[in-house]
């Protein structure tokens, strides 16, 4: 394919509830969305960063800025452009993986649809539904949080997982296993907020039964979570630190995980999320697919990665309405604790262009 040109578009859309993590508060998700245009269709991407670099060091205004500098105009360049090639054609420029992400997808977007096939069937799926999982926030209170998660667990959702930092740890756990008991599939996520001076703390979390502690300590502390994952009992799954397959390889080999999460904008786009998913495959490391507060065209591509077969615990996967009320594509609805892997051609959504236009704050054309 050649690309005729790339609109980059800012989409603001209302969060449902604040979503609290260890490091901030969220009200309202600022989206980038690429949308590729060739001589006979188009693509669409969702860039996962977010307003501020507090989860990695990308953010939206930095996404769009190397987008719009560097990587659309090497594309633009090329005469032959198709998802396979957008990596090699944007490895001149460093890191920048959520808005490689965004661009790729676009293209494999494009390109599905020329051809009929869909996300999933292109990346490899071997079911039609996955089982959903859902993130929920820190709370001012337990009450209120057992509030929050018996209303998830009355939706349907098939796995709870508690965001946690210093002093919302132990005790959010110990209450939602009391409440709901030891049955439900329970995991927490702290962002990096500790370090391995709390693995004692930690340690008081072995109790409960948990699935999985992801990413306790620091992105760049492999070797901690290591040492951490030899001195607690709960299963410990890397999501900032893994950047690639080859990070997730060299975090398997130094016994720094026993779980990866895959979150295809982390990684720089579906087709390397895949390979991380191979290099798990093959060490026996279960995988899930992570969210970012994706809107339906990123829901939609995420619930295809999650149908590969080494996605074995249930994801992030939410439904639309977890944090929008109006979503940009028909809404993804959870049906018995699942979500279906759309079939048609490319994502099989697209925005609807009077919901898109709705919440979209600028637009920006380049090419010809
Ligand atoms: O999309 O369901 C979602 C969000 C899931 O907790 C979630 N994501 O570290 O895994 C994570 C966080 C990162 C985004 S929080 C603003
Ligand atoms: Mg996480």
């Amino acid at each position: 394919m050649k690309l005729s040109g790339v609109e980059l578009l800012r989409v603001r859309m209302p969060l449902v509830a604040p979503f609290r993590t260890s490091f901030g508060t969220q009200d309202v998700r600022d989206v980038l969305l690429v949308r590729v245009v060739t001589a006979t269709g188009e693509g669409w991407g969702e860039c996962c960063a977010m307003a501020g670099p507090v989860y990695s060091s990308e953010y939206v205004d930095g996404a769009e800025h190397v987008l719009r500098n560097f990587l659309v105009p090497a594309l633009l360049a090329a005469d032959e452009v198709t998802a396979h090639k957008v990596a090699p054609l944007l490895a001149a420029y460093k890191g920048h993986r959520m808005a490689k992400a965004a661009l790729e997808m676009a293209v494999l977007d494009a390109e599905l649809r020329a051809s009929g096939q869909s996300f999933a069937t292109a990346l490899g799926s071997t079911r039609d539904s996955v089982p959903c999982g859902v993130s929920v926030g820190i709370m001012d209170s337990v009450p209120q949080l057992l509030d929050v998660v018996g209303g998830y667990l009355d939706e349907g959702y098939v796995r709870i997982k508690l965001k946690i930092e210093p002093g919302w740890d132990v005790a959010p756990v110990r209450a939602v296993r009391e409440r709901f008991g030891d049955g439900v599939l329970l995991q927490v996520d702290a962002n990096t907020a500790y370090t391995l001076a709390d693995a004692p703390l930690l340690a008081r979390l072995d109790p409960f039964g948990l699935l999985l502690i992801e990413q306790p300590l620091a992105e760049e502390d492999v070797l901690g979570h290591a040492e951490l994952a030899r001195r607690i009992r709960t299963p410990v799954c890397l999501d900032e630190s893994i950047v690639s397959a080859r990070s997730a390889a060299d975090a398997i080999r130094l016994g720094a995980c026993a779980i990866v999460n895959i979150k295809p904008g982390r990684v720089g786009g579906y087709l390397e999320a895949r390979r991380v998913h191979d290099v798990c495959a093959a060490h026996g490391i279960p995988v899930w697919c992570g969210g970012m507060i994706e809107t339906g065209l990123g829901r939609a591509a995420n619930v295809a990665l999650a149908s590969l077969p080494g996605f074995t615990l249930p994801g992030d996967t939410s439904a639309s309405d977890r944090f929008y009320r109006t979503d940009i594509t028909e809404p993804f609805v959870l049906k018995d604790g699942h979500l279906p892997v759309p079939t048609g051609p490319g994502l099989g959504v697209a925005p609807v262009p009077g919901l898109l236009a709705a919440v979209t704050t600028a637009k920006a054309w380049l090419g010809s």
